[in-house]
């Protein structure tokens, strides 16, 4: 099922997500849930708050080289924890929850995560270049943080200014 994305400054995208206790069919239909709206938006990930599921559950599936999102590159990361991280890269982000803005994040490069999948294994794993931004954009979600919050002051300002007339202009 499609859900609605929530979108900056909705109130609910600063809370601080819970693990998740049980593997179950409710995680399983909230997963199905996450995909079909992440892929309905045309995103390349979705963390659970942004549907307004304040649960540690983020999905990841970057596109390939001929721009398609296979279904076997889709990651189900759940209570994921940074074991490990060094290195700096910056890229320009985007987030579904603030549409249309765009602008360069720093993040480590390189990191190590231990996360479960969809039936409770658990995984460590190493994660570099886009998907290693990605992992650390959609953990911010679950730690209530956007990536607007890592700008510079006057870039923030600057997003704010835009933002608002955004708003008054409907859009
Ligand atoms: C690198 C950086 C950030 C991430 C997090 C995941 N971000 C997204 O999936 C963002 C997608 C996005 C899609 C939008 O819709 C279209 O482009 C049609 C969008 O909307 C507008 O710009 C109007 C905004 C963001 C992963 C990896
Ligand atoms: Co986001």
């Amino acid at each position: 099922m499609i859900r609605e994305v929530l979108v900056y400054p909705n109130k609910l995208l600063r809370e601080t997500s819970k693990d998740v206790m049980h593997f179950d069919a409710y995680l399983h239909t909230l997963l199905q849930d996450m995909f079909d709206t992440m892929v309905h938006s045309e995103g390349i990930g979705l963390a659970a708050v942004q549907i307004g599921e304040p649960l540690n559950v983020v999905i990841i599936n970057l596109v390939d080289d001929e721009g398609c999102q296979k279904n076997e590159n889709l990651y189900e990361i759940i209570n994921p924890v940074i074991l490990e991280k060094d290195g700096v890269t910056i890229y320009q982000e985007g987030c579904l929850s603030v549409p249309g803005y765009y602008d360069e994040v720093e993040r480590a490069a390189h990191i190590k995560v231990a996360y479960f999948d969809r039936e409770g294994n658990r995984h460590e794993e190493e994660f570099t270049d886009l998907m290693a931004i990605a992992v650390q954009h959609e953990m911010d979600h679950l730690k209530g943080r956007l990536f607007i919050e890592k700008l510079s002051y006057l870039k923030r300002k600057k997003f704010e200014k835009e933002w608002k007339k955004k708003q008054k202009a409907g859009k």
